[in-house]
């Protein structure tokens, strides 16, 4: 029987040692197949470590050098000691409050060693903490679609199907490209990857391709698209004018606009400019867009003419007032009317994941349980910096004016701050602020660096699991194929060994061995798919087999193809049940960033507020990697050069600021500095730059980021006062040439390690302060 392993990138069949693409996967992704590259190991955790100046004087002990100092190697049951002694003194003194424990992050694939599920659980057993809400990926997103449409989950389930669209589409207009490398994953792992044989069979099926932003290669060259440069964060301002076209047409689609949506008279006041005076004329949008006025005007009539898809990449809505382009975008496919026919309409997107346009039914996978979080404070994840830095100050989210906790203590499992979060200089300071931080990871990482209490986790393929990420059509027994590195364990037996020393071991654990957790999981998941009809084998069986195939069960879809024909009887979850182009729900937040239609409102950092010589960077998701996971590893090495990221610039800007192709530069504005290699390509405009995310910080003494990470530049401030989502892409920087002092980036090192000398005080938790460390059962419960 073939034994399999699951990652975020794909489904893997274990040869051996060694790993091998699905067979049936018809565009595997290479990035899965790394994950067993040695050169990891090396930025492994190999043993719990405990800051130094924690360890010797207790929480809260010099937080400055939290990053700068050693860590000692301790034992699992003294970390454990110190751990669970530590909570209950932040329990006992502050309340369930004062723990931070929303950990945000990928993590790794597998349903059961889910660290955000074990985390979140464990934390909840021992009387709650504070959460966060929404995602980096889709945090504007997030809180508007609801008002407008439906939640983004279900949106991203009723996608339109690829095969739908080689059938019926004639023009596909992308905002920001459809980028095979980002389709490259699913949360929980992809199955057969579908993005690129879906434009494939379109680009044969004779589809046209309009790709509109600052750069052209994300989208497949089979494609052959129409490139429009058009700059950064301003779509909105296109989408507007393509509006105005319409009605200046007389093409806009009254009947759907009358029968399916609610507030398009209002928004065609703003839209006319009977209400601010500005009509948003091709003209208007051509001085902010840079799109030629007679283009918007072309493209509108080839809209009008063809079946045509709308979609956007969610990167559009990681920037300043990130909710209108997505707003819009619905907005701007309801007057053209399709929305609902095969083939036209939108989508929010094909090309950030693999899971949209699959055919695959949505069915709810296996879960661990969180439990009941009695602790009501929360924050949109985008806002850590400004919660650590502001205990007690108010913030609106979603029309609510809420407080900051005052965080004592920060737990992450399964995320990387230092890696997600904007504005690392400003992180550093907030990093300051708790006084105790744990992390909880398979590496050193630059968080785990700065944590005080490092433990050490198992990766994917060093346990059993099982593999599913809804709408990916497969449930796979995921085998392990090594025994944990060093001293890791995984997220569950250290959790288990932290319930047991809290008092809630049998709240945690529900007295299950993991084994028992994957067969119950299972078995809750098999009755209910059995009462939608759907029915797989008993979990021995699914075991042994290793791999249940749900493509019996696929069909093609058309996107509200049931709402359009009768919105009455399909209602949307939206207050009219109808979707809304303007909504009361949001005019009465009174907000100014984020009033009640889509509007056009301008970044602070965008080109057209630069000054001489600033570009804008946009920071996009990594080719060769996920995030900051693998980086250490041979395949994330080949995208860069000379051990640094690469920074992509146009020919003119680079012959404008006197700089050649594949030396290294330096990037700053006034909250940091980096380091990267110059690329200079056709395939950008003028006046952006552009590099990955996923590069592990490395400062040097000067705080200057020696590696390419380009979150020591961007902004942390919130998309708008609806949704505080993060705006990573808007940023302006400047590049020169870096000169001085080019020391070899050194990212992956693990830190210093110290004994303690026996006449240092040692600091060994708040019950036991200066005794022997009780022997806690904490080595022995691993298997
Ligand atoms: N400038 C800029 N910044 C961005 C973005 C951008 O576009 N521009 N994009 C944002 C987006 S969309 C996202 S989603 C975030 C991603 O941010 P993160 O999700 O925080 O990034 P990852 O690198 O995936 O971090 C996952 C961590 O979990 C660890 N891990 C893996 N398996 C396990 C496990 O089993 N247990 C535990 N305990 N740990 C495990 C990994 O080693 C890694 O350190 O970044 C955001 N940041
Ligand atoms: N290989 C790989 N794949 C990934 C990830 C990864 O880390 N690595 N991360 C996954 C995650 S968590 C997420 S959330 C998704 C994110 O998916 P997205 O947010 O869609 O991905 P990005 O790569 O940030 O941006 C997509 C494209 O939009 C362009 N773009 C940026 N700003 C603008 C703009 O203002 N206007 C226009 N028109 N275009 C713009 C970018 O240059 C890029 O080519 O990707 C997922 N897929
Ligand atoms: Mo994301």
């Amino acid at each position: 029987m073939t034994r399999y392993t699951v990652s975020h990138w794909g489904i893997y069949e274990i040869e051996g040692q060694q790993l091998a693409p699905l067979t049936s996967d018809p565009d595997p992704s290479p990035i899965g197949l790394h994950q067993i590259d040695p050169a990891l190991d090396r930025a492994r955790i190999r043993r719990p470590a405990i800051r130094r100046s924690w360890l010797e004087h207790g929480p809260g002990a010099c937080p400055e050098l939290r990053g700068k100092e050693p860590f000692v190697e301790v034992s699992w049951a003294k970390a454990i000691e110190l751990l669970s002694s530590e909570l209950k003194r932040v329990r006992t003194s502050y309340g369930n409050e004062a723990i931070f424990g929303g950990s945000y992050g990928w993590a790794s694939a597998g349903r059961f060693h889910h660290a955000q599920s074990q985390v979140h659980r464990f934390l909840n057993s021992i009387g709650g903490y504070v959460r966060h809400t929404g995602s980096y990926s889709l945090g504007a997103a997030h809180v508007i679609l609801p008002h407008v449409i439906c939640d983004v989950n279900t949106l991203h389930s009723i996608h339109t199907t690829w095969d739908v669209m080689a059938e019926h589409t004639e023009l596909f207009v992308t905002f920001g490209g459809v980028p095979a490398k980002n389709a490259q994953s699913s949360p929980g792992g992809a199955g057969h990857h579908r993005v690129g044989p879906g434009l494939r069979a379109m680009a044969e099926a004779g589809v046209r391709f309009l790709n509109i932003g600052p750069c052209d290669d994300n989208i497949d060259p089979v494609c052959r698209a129409e490139w429009l440069r058009c700059r950064p964060n301003s779509d909105t301002a296109l989408m507007l004018a393509l509006a105005w076209q319409l009605v200046r047409d007389d093409a806009h689609d009254r009947d759907f606009l009358d029968r399916c949506t609610t507030g398009f008279e209002r928004f065609l006041s703003y839209l006319t400019g009977t209400s601010d005076g500005i009509p948003k004329t091709p003209e208007w949008a051509e001085r902010i867009t840079g799109v030629p006025a007679e283009r918007i005007v072309a493209l509108c009539r080839e809209m009008q003419t063809s079946r045509t898809m709308l979609n956007i990449a969610w990167s559009l809505q990681r920037a300043q007032y990130g909710e209108q382009p997505f707003w819009m975008l619905i907005t701007l496919a309801a007057m053209l009317g399709q929305v609902g026919l095969p083939g036209g309409g939108f989508a929010m997107g094909y090309g950030p994941m693999n899971t949209n346009g699959s055919s695959h039914r949505k069915l709810p996978g296996p879960t661990l349980s969180q439990g009941r979080n009695p602790v009501e404070a929360y924050i949109p994840c985008a806002r850590i910096s400004d919660m650590l830095l502001n205990p007690g100050k108010t913030f609106i989210h979603d029309g609510m004016e809420r407080r900051y906790p005052d965080i004592r203590l920060v737990y992450w499992a399964g995320g990387n701050p230092y890696h997600h979060h904007q504005d690392l200089n400003r992180l550093n300071e907030a990093w300051q602020k708790p006084e105790t931080i744990v992390i909880q990871d398979p590496y050193w990482t630059a968080s785990a660096k700065r944590a005080d209490i490092a433990l050490p986790v198992s990766v994917a393929t060093e346990r059993e699991d099982i593999g599913y990420s809804s709408q990916e059509g497969f449930v796979v027994a995921m085998r392990k194929m090594r025994a944990p590195l060093g001293e890791a364990r995984s997220d569950y037996a250290i959790f288990s060994d932290l319930a047991y020393a809290m008092g809630t071991e049998d709240e945690f654990t529900e007295g299950r061995s993991e084994q028992e957790w994957l067969e119950h999981m299972y078995g809750e998941m098999r009755s209910q798919w059995l009462k939608q009809g759907v029915d797989v084998p008993e979990f021995s069986n699914f075991w042994r087999d290793g791999l249940i195939d749900l493509s019996a069960t696929a069909c093609s879809r058309i996107m509200l193809e049931k709402y359009r024909g009768d919105p009455t009887s399909h209602p949307l979850p939206t207050p009219s049940g109808l979707l809304e182009i303007f909504s009361e729900t949001i005019a009465g937040f009174g907000l100014p960033d984020c009033p009640g239609h889509p509007v056009w409102l301008e970044p602070d950092e965008c080109l057209g507020r630069a000054s001489d010589k600033e570009l804008h960077l946009l920071t996009d998701q990594p080719a060769n990697k996920l995030h900051s996971q693998m980086d250490p590893g041979r395949f994330s090495s080949k995208a860069k050069s000379r051990g640094r990221v690469i920074l992509a610039m146009s020919p003119e800007d680079a012959r404008q600021h006197g700089l050649n192709d594949g030396e290294v530069v330096e990037l700053w504005n006034e909250r940091g500095r980096c380091l990267a290699v110059l690329s200079v390509t056709d395939h950008i405009m003028n006046g952006v730059v552009r590099m990955p995310t996923g590069a592990w910080y490395d400062p040097d003494e000067s705080g200057r980021d020696r590696h390419g990470n380009p979150n020591i530049l961007t902004r942390d401030v919130g998309t708008s006062g609806l949704s505080q989502g993060c705006t990573a892409q808007s940023c302006l920087v400047r590049v020169r040439r870096a000169e001085d002092d080019l020391i070899e980036p050194n990212p992956f090192d693990p830190p210093e390690f110290s004994d303690l000398s026996d006449d240092e005080p040692h600091y060994f938790g708040a019950d036991d302060r200066h005794g022997n460390i009780p022997d806690s059962a904490a080595q022995t419960r691993d298997s």
